[in-house]
């Protein structure tokens, strides 16, 4: 198929204002009515043809003004609708499709999860419904009427408000009618019907209106939605106090599903959620589930503005809802929790998930100019990427003018499917600046590198600051142009505190952030009296590569002083990154070198440290993982001398430091009742953390201190820590272990996820088996998206000496397994298959063994529009 490209969009030629939807829901024969209002656009030709978009279609009849067209006027296929000749102006189109909810294993349309119908149309599921013009930037007003049997199906879900509902006569049946006034794109639409639990709650707005809030969930689940309703009253009021944002509906459901191809779906007024995004309590979730879950809620909850009341003219459009949607999550949790330490995960996520995508064959700008199939461009760089483009917009405009623009963007495109250029001009606007250059972040792919060179001169009392920026080559785009950068930044003196500089002639320095806007660039500080240490990209200001040269003496310096919390972190983790990559080459050497006396000291600095909260030190003493070091080697990487590095930096660091990890292992594990609060989960992190470095320690006793941490683990936080420390530093009792959490979790599969993904991601030969024969488990389902990320998606992309076995036989395993499911699911397949993105940083023999894998599914030639997308682009 030919790709779709952003330079060919066009306005749709008709208009839907209306959209009447009757489904008559049954598991293997589900009848669609839809009573479409249509009206051809100011400027269509009268007689331009009808052409609707149609997914696996199955059209029952049609009719035009209640009549029946001529077989000479229309054309049905199950992929597209044509009516040649419409009638002039406005006209009502009914058609009748027949779906089977039963076998739509894709999870993309209407489909059933554990006996629950519900759908997911973003991006192009509404035409596996009818047959409509399935693009965001036709809006319409829907009603929706449900009919199902009432013991099967005794709640009945669609957007907006209930209008009606009531029996249908003695038949068994009965229906519900749901009216939303807001139009919207058909990504937006929703149903849900099923034998579901309720637990509801209300909220007030700011303005008074009162909202009832349900979350719906399989029966006896209900003791698991606390949380993410407390979250959803949280960001509810949150959005009105931060951004006079305020909701727009008399009801907000949240439905959670356990068979779901996203995290979730923000519908209009009926968001569907992956289950894992809902359902929590101390025993089966995390804390790290607990913050997700509320990241979640908030995220979709937030779209309902940034999204919906606003949503995209095109799918090349989707950071304009995403991005800004990503960035107004993070800032939620930022002031929920610790923003310094929420800042360190979101920037690692970045640089483990992002970083990658942008430097290797999948790499795409925020807003891509093209595509061949739309579901692979819900990525790390559509979201990640684009809320830090929000947020270095914030930083470049500064607070009150970035408020202003939002403001204005509410206002002038409230009920529009707007552009990326509509976003900036207001901001352009409220701040009286020209963004032509800045939207090239929007253009460009690529992680810019910048350089950073320092030079102090004794005789004038001058720093200089050279700095240069590029954009490495990538497919499709040689020549990059300066983008602009901020840089937040300190001059630091020898006593720790940060210089006052002044704003230096001639640049553009706005406050404590650094503007580089060109190629080279020179910054020259007056009056300094003594060689400051330079604290470059402070809290992360720019998604960039930085490559500052200092010495080691000044990164000891810079974690242990910076007044930065991000950069002391990135200090330390420049420091343990140093080593590695220094500990792998003299490993694949077949020397045996030692870690530096410098980083051993640095981390003992930090534990002992205690004007850093828990959850910081925690992050400080998170080695990067083998991922992170394979991406700073970049090429030619051996992924077994990788894992030996580290593993000699954990266990030299455990060597040194031991008796202090037992002792905060010991005082630092909070006792119940369980809270899941930031302070709380920090305390258990670090605690978890210096677990990790007991285990690999000499010390007398540790592995039997894990095991009874496990053992005695009153909380999964703590039992997935030590189960985790068991299976992969194979502790004695592992397998115990695995059986016992067996035995206790078996039948709740969200904690079974956790499981199996142990086990894919244990170091040591032997996984490979495990994994193949985990896949025919009785509590395994290829069917189930969770299942399929948590033993497959878990191998390929957290388990890289396993996945990378010198014999190939791991990227078989994954490349079979994309096969399997590509059949069954293509947007989970195609997920799966991304996980070959780096397979050229690899050694020669590994790349090649990777290269014949990608092969063997590119030679499939019923591959799914999604994976033949992934393959191409991963070997091109
Ligand atoms: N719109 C797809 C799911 C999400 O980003 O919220
Ligand atoms: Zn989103």
């Amino acid at each position: 198929a030919p790709a779709i490209r952003l330079e060919d969009y066009q306005p749709p030629a008709y208009r839907i204002g209306t959209v009447d939807l009757r489904v008559e829901l049954a598991p293997s024969e589900t009848i669609v009515r839809a009573v479409l209002s249509i009206t051809r656009q100011d400027g269509t030709h009268p007689g331009t043809p009808l052409e609707l978009d149609g997914d696996d279609l199955a059209l029952v009849s049609l009719t035009i003004d209640g009549r029946v067209p001529g077989q000479d006027e229309f054309n049905a296929a199950p992929d597209r609708l044509e009516l040649f000749t419409p009638p002039a102006e406005s006209f009502e189109l009914e058609l009748v499709t027949r779906l089977d909810p039963d076998a739509n294993t894709k999870l993309m349309g209407l489909y059933r999860s554990s006996g629950t119908y519900c759908t997911q149309c973003e991006a192009e599921g509404f035409r596996r419904i009818t047959y409509f013009l399935d693009r965001p930037d036709v809006l319409s007003v829907y009603t929706t009427r449900l009919e199902a049997e009432k013991d099967a199906c005794p709640v009945l879900l669609a957007n907006g408000n209930l209008i009606e509902e009531g029996p249908l006569g003695d038949s068994g049946r009965h229906f519900a009618v749901w009216h939303d006034p807001h139009p919207k794109p058909a990504y937006l639409f929703a149903l849900v019907a099923g034998d579901l639990a309720r637990v509801p709650a209300r909220f007030s707005t700011q303005s008074g209106n009162e909202i009832a809030l349900n979350i719906y969930v399989e029966h006896g689940k209900e003791d698991r939605c606390a949380w993410a309703m407390d979250s959803l009253i949280r960001s509810m009021r949150w959005d009105e106090e931060v951004f006079g944002l305020e909701y727009d509906l008399d009801v907000f459901n949240i439905v959670a599903v356990s068979d779901f191809n996203m995290g979730a779906m923000e519908n209009k007024g009926l968001n569907i959620f992956n289950d894992k995004y809902v359902l929590a309590d101390p025993e089966t979730a995390t804390d790290q589930d607990f913050a997700n879950i509320e990241a979640v809620i908030a995220h979709e909850y937030f779209h309902n503005w940034t999204g919906n009341r606003i949503t995209c003219r095109d799918w090349f459009q989707l950071c304009l809802k995403e991005g800004l949607t990503v960035f107004r999550d993070q800032e939620f949790s930022s002031d929920m929790r610790s923003r310094a330490v929420k800042r360190i995960a979101d920037v690692r996520l970045l640089k483990s998930h992002q970083f990658p995508e942008d430097a290797g064959p999948l790499a795409h700008p925020v807003r891509p100019r093209t595509y061949h199939e739309i579901n692979n461009f819900y990525t790390a760089t559509v979201y990640e990427k684009g809320a830090e483009v929000v947020r270095m917009l914030k930083t470049l405009i500064g607070d009150d003018a970035f408020k202003a623009g939002l403001d204005l963007y509410f206002e002038r495109h409230d009920g529009d499917a707007t552009t990326i250029e509509a976003f900036l001009a207001c901001f352009s606007e409220a701040a009286s600046t020209n963004l032509d250059q800045f939207s090239r972040w929007y253009e460009q792919a690529g992680t810019p590198v910048v350089t950073a060179e320092t030079d102090y001169d004794e005789g004038s009392k001058t720093f200089t600051v050279s700095l240069s920026q590029e954009i490495p080559p990538v497919p499709g785009q040689k020549n990059s142009k300066p983008a602009v950068i901020p840089l937040r930044f300190g001059l630091i003196g020898a006593n720790g505190n940060d210089l006052d500089t002044g704003a230096p002639e001639g640049t553009r320095l706005q406050g404590d952030v650094l503007i580089l806007n060109k190629a080279h660039q020179k910054i020259t500080f007056d009056n300094i009296e003594s060689r400051p240490v330079l604290s470059l990209l402070r809290g992360f200001s720019a998604p960039v590569r930085l490559n500052q040269s200092l010495s080691q003496d000044e990164l000891v310096f810079l974690a242990a002083k910076d007044s930065d919390p991000f950069n002391r972190w990135q200090a330390v983790q420049t420091l343990l990154m140093k080593d590695l990559v220094r500990l792998t080459g003299e490993t694949r050497q077949g020397n045996r070198a030692a870690p530096s006396s410098d980083t051993i000291a640095v981390i003992g600095n930090v534990l002992t440290d205690a004007s850093l909260d828990e959850a910081l030190r925690a992050q400080a003493l998170v080695l990067p993982s083998e991922a992170d070091i394979a991406q700073e080697i970049g090429k030619n990487v051996d992924p077994d001398a990788v894992y030996e590095a580290r593993q000699q930096l954990r266990k030299a660091i455990a060597g040194a430091h031991g008796a202090e990890f037992q002792s905060i292992a010991k005082s630092a594990m909070p006792n119940g009742p369980f809270s899941p609060d930031a302070a709380s989960a920090g305390k258990r992190a670090l605690a978890n953390r210096a677990l990790s470095f007991v285990a690999v320690s000499e010390l007398a006793g540790a592995a039997e201190t894990i095991w009874e941490r496990f053992a005695a683990a009153y909380n999964m936080t703590d039992r997935i820590s030590a189960l985790t420390l068991l299976v992969h530093d194979h502790l004695a009792k592992e397998e115990e272990a695995l059986a016992t959490y067996l035995k206790r979790h078996e039948s709740n599969s969200l904690a079974m996820d956790k499981w199996f993904m142990t086990q894919a991601t244990a170091p040591g030969a032997e996984t490979l088996a495990k994994v193949r024969a985990l896949k025919t488990h009785p509590l395994y389902d290829a069917g189930n998206p969770n299942r399929v990320r948590s033993l497959l998606q878990s191998f390929a992309t957290g388990n890289p000496t396993q996945f990378a076995r010198g014999d190939g036989a791991g990227f078989e395993l994954v490349a079979e397994s994309v096969l399997e499911i590509d059949r069954r699911n293509p947007q989970v397949a195609s997920r799966l298959l991304t996980s070959f993105r780096s397979w050229r940083a690899l050694d020669p023999q590994r790349s090649a063994l990777a290269e014949t894998a990608l092969l063997r599914v590119s030679s499939f030639e019923n591959l799914s529009r999604d994976s033949r997308d992934i393959v191409d682009r991963t070997l091109q």
